[in-house]
């Protein structure tokens, strides 16, 4: 369903979603009638069967925080996921590396980055917040405190991923690459039913890239940020120009400041398009909530897509974006 059906269905209902249109805060308090909960929001197509997997738990009044990490989980286990989990693209040298982070209501976080072998690094950020002094793990030391754990070791590089990499290779380049098309990375927002927020990101990162690269997605306030005073916030899209800007962090503190989620990420893009002469050759999206389950994305390109899900149901919709 379009964004714009989609928009005319939660009208009909009594609840109003925040949808961005909202530009300054007078607007954004008088269009607040209802606290909109449970909601999950998550970057891309398979969001949608990663929402519906986090709402099992939701609609259950279960935690954000379960949600969030049970709905990744299903996207880090799909093969036919490039880039996240079981079936990522490997970098230069064939190996499939992955990063992941976790946040809770209370910025409570997790995190691992360039771990192999585990096929669920999200469980392991969330070991790393729940049992450890450390708020992330990084290589070898994240790889041994899974196993440590009970995570078991496992070829994440599948027969497709790797028939790609050797294709890559024949080109001969052996330069990581930059570039618009691959980011798939999955980052999951929810506010549960009793008011509390929680966000994950998981993702292989960018294809081919240099090993031991490590992106956004793991670092706490670029591709993901939680607090459960305000809101939460994620990003997908090319790692190096989001860290430039503290995105995720950046879109909460936006949000602190009256912003409706969708003008918090919207501000955030053109900040990223400050920031980064490269603008056009890259990708970026962003999502952000708020405490009230108003729900809001920007992209800096065309072909950014979401998933929402309120207790009206599960819903794919384009990203606004801002170069034409
Ligand atoms: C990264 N943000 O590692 C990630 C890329 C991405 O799907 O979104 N990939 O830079």
């Amino acid at each position: 369903m379009h964004r714009r059906n989609f928009l005319q269905l939660t009208a009909l209902s009594s609840v109003v979603i925040g949808t961005g249109c909202m530009t300054d805060n007078r607007e954004a308090k008088q269009n607040i009638s209802a606290v909109i909960k449970p909601v999950v929001i998550s970057t891309w197509d398979h969001g949608l069967p990663a929402n519906a997997e986090a709402w099992k738990i939701l609609g259950n009044n279960g935690s954000a925080l379960d949600a969030v990490e049970a709905g990744v989980r299903i996207t880090e286990a799909d093969p036919k996921v490039d880039s996240v989990g079981y079936g990522g693209l490997p970098d230069r040298d064939g190996r499939v590396t992955l990063d992941a982070a976790i946040m809770d209501h209370n910025s409570r976080c997790g995190a691992v980055a360039c771990l192999e072998h585990i096929m669920h690094p999200i469980s392991v950020a969330r070991l790393v917040m729940d049992k450890t002094p450390h708020w992330l793990l990084v290589g070898e030391g994240a790889l041994q405190f899974a196993l440590d754990n009970g995570f078991k070791k496992e070829n994440l590089l599948t027969d497709q991923a790797k028939a790609a990499w050797e294709k890559w290779l024949e080109k001969k380049e052996y330069k990581p690459r930059i570039n618009a098309e691959n980011h798939d990375t999955i980052g999951m927002l929810a506010l549960d039913n009793s008011g509390k927020l929680a966000g994950a990101c998981t993702t292989s990162g960018l294809a081919y890239k240099m090993h031991g690269r490590v992106g956004d997605s793991p670092i706490v306030g670029g591709g993901l940020f939680v607090d459960g005073d305000v809101g939460a916030a994620t990003a997908t899209g090319l790692g190096e120009s989001i860290v430039r800007i503290a995105a995720a962090h950046l879109i909460v503190e936006l949000m602190r400041q009256r912003n409706s989620p969708e003008q918090a990420c919207k501000l955030a893009v053109e900040r990223l398009i400050q920031k980064n002469p490269n603008y056009k050759d890259i990708q970026v999206g962003f999502l952000a909530i708020n405490l009230q389950g108003q729900t809001g994305a920007y992209a800096l390109q065309k072909g950014f897509t979401y998933a929402l899900h309120t207790p009206q149901g599960n819903q794919l919709m384009d990203a606004p974006y801002l170069v034409q």
